[in-house]
């Protein structure tokens, strides 16, 4: 089967250099040969295009906004493109800013689709409501339709569009909502599995919940906007906003198998791998977990693979 990759160097959602170095050490860590020996026929179309924007001065306090807006706008071109030849893609970034891209290029293929947002963060906060002025903490209030009218004018943003709907996303991770963003989740009532439901209830029945809740059906094609940081710091130590008490390796394995398993994964988001940040065992250990966690949502398992039709010599 066929599978697609784009890799989105976009760092300026956020105000730490280096997320957009993520997709080149994901491949440089043998990403891409991993995903072959599970049986993919993989195609890399490269990196998106984050044009240098001169003056792109704050707009209230939201930075960067003409270049993330059109570096979005060219994400969403490529993986549209990537989903409607290989059928599956695989969004290296850069900070979580590229999942305005991402979504909405998905959305224009399969504007059903279901997304689990696993993450320590709600990434909800609108241009009024963030107190950082960080893209990374909005794209979901860009993606969903009920937020819309909450959204001020921001330059360069005139065709970025909502998408989405608030009940088709899911959280899994949470663990540093803001005030603001919890009043949000609250108004929409919008599925939100934090760390204390994981404590509760198990990441099993947590997962299980989170699908009922949008995709009923067990029918629509899944987007998963994967922020390294909703795993504990001890896995993922290399990214701008590591928060303790995440998710274990053993956790995201379960979530990535039982996605995998109902064949319906078809954009799965890498955000916020920043290999500047830390020392070199935190950057190797970061990206290892990294293409591990990948490699179990496209088909390893931990109880083992055999090959395919394998005689025992
Ligand atoms: C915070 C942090 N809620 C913000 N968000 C982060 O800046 O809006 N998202 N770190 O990944
Ligand atoms: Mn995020
Ligand atoms: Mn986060
Ligand atoms: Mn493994």
């Amino acid at each position: 089967d066929t599978l697609g990759i784009v890799g989105v160097p976009v760092s300026k959602g956020q105000r730490r250099d280096g997320t957009e170095k993520g997709p080149q050490v994901l491949r440089d860590g043998g990403l891409i040969e991993k995903l072959t020996r599970f049986g993919w026929n993989v195609t890399d179309y490269g990196d998106v295009n984050y044009d240098y924007v001169d003056d792109d001065l704050p707009y209230d306090h939201v930075r960067n906004p003409r270049h993330i807006a059109s570096g979005s706008l060219n994400t969403a071109d490529q993986v549209e493109r990537c989903l409607r030849a290989e059928g599956r893609c695989i969004a290296l970034g850069g900070d979580h800013s590229m999942a305005i891209g991402t979504v909405m290029g998905h959305a224009r293929v399969h504007p059903d689709m279901a997304v689990l947002w696993i993450d320590a963060h709600a990434d909800i906060n609108t241009p009024l409501t963030s107190e950082s002025g960080n893209i990374h903490g909005m794209p979901l209030s860009f993606l969903a339709h009920e937020l819309d009218n909450y959204i001020s004018y921001l330059p360069g943003w005139e065709e970025v569009k909502p998408c989405i709907s608030v009940d088709q996303v899911a959280w899994i991770g949470l663990r540093d909502v803001d005030p603001l963003e919890r009043a949000i989740v609250e108004k929409f009532n919008m599925n939100s599995f934090s760390m204390q439901e994981v404590d509760q209830l198990g990441i099993r029945r947590v997962l299980d919940m989170a699908l009922e809740a949008v995709d009923p059906t067990g029918t629509k094609p899944i987007h998963v906007s994967f922020d390294v940081d909703s795993m504990d710091p001890l896995y993922t130590p290399s990214t701008g906003t590591p928060v303790s008490g995440g998710l274990s390796l053993r956790e995201l394995c379960y979530i990535a198998e039982i996605v995998a398993q109902t064949g319906r994964l078809a954009v799965i988001d890498i955000a916020e791998v920043n290999p500047t940040l830390g020392d070199k065992n935190d950057v190797d250990l970061t990206v290892k977990t990294t293409i591990d966690v990948i490699s179990h949502f496209y088909g390893q398992r931990r109880q083992g693979n055999a090959p395919e039709g394998a005689e025992i010599p």
